[in-house]
């Protein structure tokens, strides 16, 4: 999969993209992450993208200018579904970061400011948000939505066990982890978890990640009972 990042603070995914599963997915050639200043479409000498909003009110409002032209130039290159992020989008879930994987390329928007002029959203195909809460600007969320796109792309996640385990646990909230000691300040590790029986502890982390998600997020079981579209169903 290959992913273009139009932004105004390219520099901002340097350390991200070189760290852990997408430092990995990198270097194995199978997320290939390209990114944009959108300054370089800019058409002035001090290469503005924002100016003041018509009509009035507080803050700047990104240019459609640079974004129209950076987008012709990238979609130059061939067919890629864009993305934009910006607080009033479809909420994106694992559900959305299934579909994304699928694509053999993305364009994600990040804005800045106040976001931007309203007319560049004739040029994508949807607008996402990561949630009800108010960031700076979208590159933040665009980490967000690459992070856990990424990690879907066949190859990326190694372990073909952590896919097999999650795809069974999906819908659900995990079960809780220990590792050694087995006992540790008189906390004592579960004794299912040591007694050797595969298919006890399975049953056991089975019934923890039910009985999880009935206190804690009812939500996604109603979710995953009501509807025949969810990522999987939960027994
Ligand atoms: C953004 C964002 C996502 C989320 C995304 C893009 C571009 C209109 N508001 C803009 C006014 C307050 C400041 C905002 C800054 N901003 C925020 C997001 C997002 N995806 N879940 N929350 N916020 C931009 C500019």
């Amino acid at each position: 999969m290959r992913v273009d990042i139009v932004t105004i603070f390219p520099g901002f995914f340097a350390s991200p993209l070189a760290t852990g599963l997408l430092g990995r997915a990198g270097e194995k050639g199978l997320v290939e992450v390209r990114l944009h200043d959108l300054r370089d479409w800019a058409t002035d000498r001090h290469r503005s993208v924002d100016d003041a909003p018509f009509g009035g009110g507080a803050g700047m409002v990104m240019l459609p200018g640079p974004w129209f032209d950076a987008l012709d130039t990238l979609e130059a290159e061939g067919p890629a579904h864009i993305a934009l992020l910006a607080p009033d989008g479809h909420r994106f879930d694992q559900r959305v970061a299934q579909r994304l994987a699928a694509e053999p390329r993305l364009i994600l928007g990040c804005g800045r400011y106040e976001g931007i002029d309203e007319r560049v959203r004739t040029r994508i195909h949807e607008v996402l948000s990561i949630g009800d809460f108010v960031l700076a600007g979208g590159e933040t969320a665009a980490l967000v939505v690459l992070d856990a796109v990424a990690r879907l792309v066949p190859g990326v996640m190694g372990n073909a066990a952590s896919a097999a385990e999650e795809s069974f646990a999906a819908g659900l909230l995990e079960y809780p982890q220990y590792t050694r000691p087995a006992v540790y300040r008189g906390l004592e590790v579960p004794a299912v978890l040591r007694s050797g029986d595969h298919g006890a502890v399975e049953r056991w982390r089975r019934a923890q990640a039910l009985d999880r998600t009935r206190r804690l997020r009812p939500d996604l079981l109603e979710r995953a009972e009501g509807g025949g579209d969810e990522p999987s169903t939960p027994g």
